[in-house]
């Protein structure tokens, strides 16, 4: 007879699949990481493919499973990677801060967004590596500007090194979807610095900043 311990384990109220894709090298694979488990370890091999981790969050008392696909930044990837948008409730595009060529391709992936994911994905941006401030490439005034332009839920500044708003991030993420689910959920009250909550959410989740809009660098 089989455990009842894992189906315990495994349980949750929301499932919501999330896709991270950004330029080779931004971080995406140490940012899951982080997510997963808090560690940072400098040395990462390139993602084939896509690679993909689970983390359960608790969210005003509900179970919130989120299953996170960490796509391959490289070039020679794009056609596998193309086939998990379309599943993705939510995507994270990711850049480096320090790599101001990173940024300008923000605008390829949100294409790549629209084009092969569902027309309701929500959408954030993150400038990681924020730990590297000296050599910093990208002001966050202009992330917060592409974000705005895009109608994307939300901009923040993480380190996959100091685990720098990166719960913050997918935390936003999951929040959003709990509203876009119905569920009437608090906002979560504290924010790790920079980040930007964007008013033009299509639904809002209870008190977060719509006329408060806070950008904090
Ligand atoms: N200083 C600093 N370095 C970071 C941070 N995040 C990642 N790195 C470094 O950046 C490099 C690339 O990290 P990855 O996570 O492999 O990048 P990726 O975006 O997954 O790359 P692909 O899998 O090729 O798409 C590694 O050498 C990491 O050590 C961070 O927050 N701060
Ligand atoms: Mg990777």
């Amino acid at each position: 007879m089989q455990s009842a311990e894992p189906e315990i384990e495994d349980s949750f109220d929301f499932l919501f699949k999330i896709i991270l894709v950004g330029d080779s090298n931004v971080g995406k694979t140490c940012v899951v990481q982080s997510f997963k488990s808090g560690i940072f370890m400098e040395k990462q091999q390139n993602t084939i493919g896509v690679d993909f981790t689970v983390r359960t969050l608790d969210i005003d008392g509900k179970k919130v499973k989120m299953q996170v696909w960490d796509t391959a930044g490289q070039e020679r990837f794009r056609t596998i990677t193309q086939s998990y948008y379309r599943s993705a409730h939510g995507a994270v595009v990711a850049y480096d801060i320090t790599r101001r060529s990173t940024f300008e391709s923000v605008s390829h992936w949100l294409r790549e967004v629209e084009h092969y994911g569902a027309a309701s994905v929500v959408r954030i941006l993150i400038g990681n590596k924020s730990d590297l401030q000296t050599q910093r490439q990208v002001f966050f005034e202009d992330a917060c500007v592409l974000a705005q332009n895009n109608g994307l839920l939300a901009v923040l500044e993480t380190s996959a090194k100091e685990a720098q708003n990166v719960d913050a991030a997918f935390t936003l993420m999951a929040r959003e979807l709990l509203a876009r689910n119905g569920m009437n959920i608090m906002d979560a009250g504290h924010r790790d610095s920079p980040q930007l909550m964007l008013s033009n959410s299509s639904h809002s989740i209870q008190g977060a900043m719509t006329s408060d809009k806070k950008c904090g660098c």
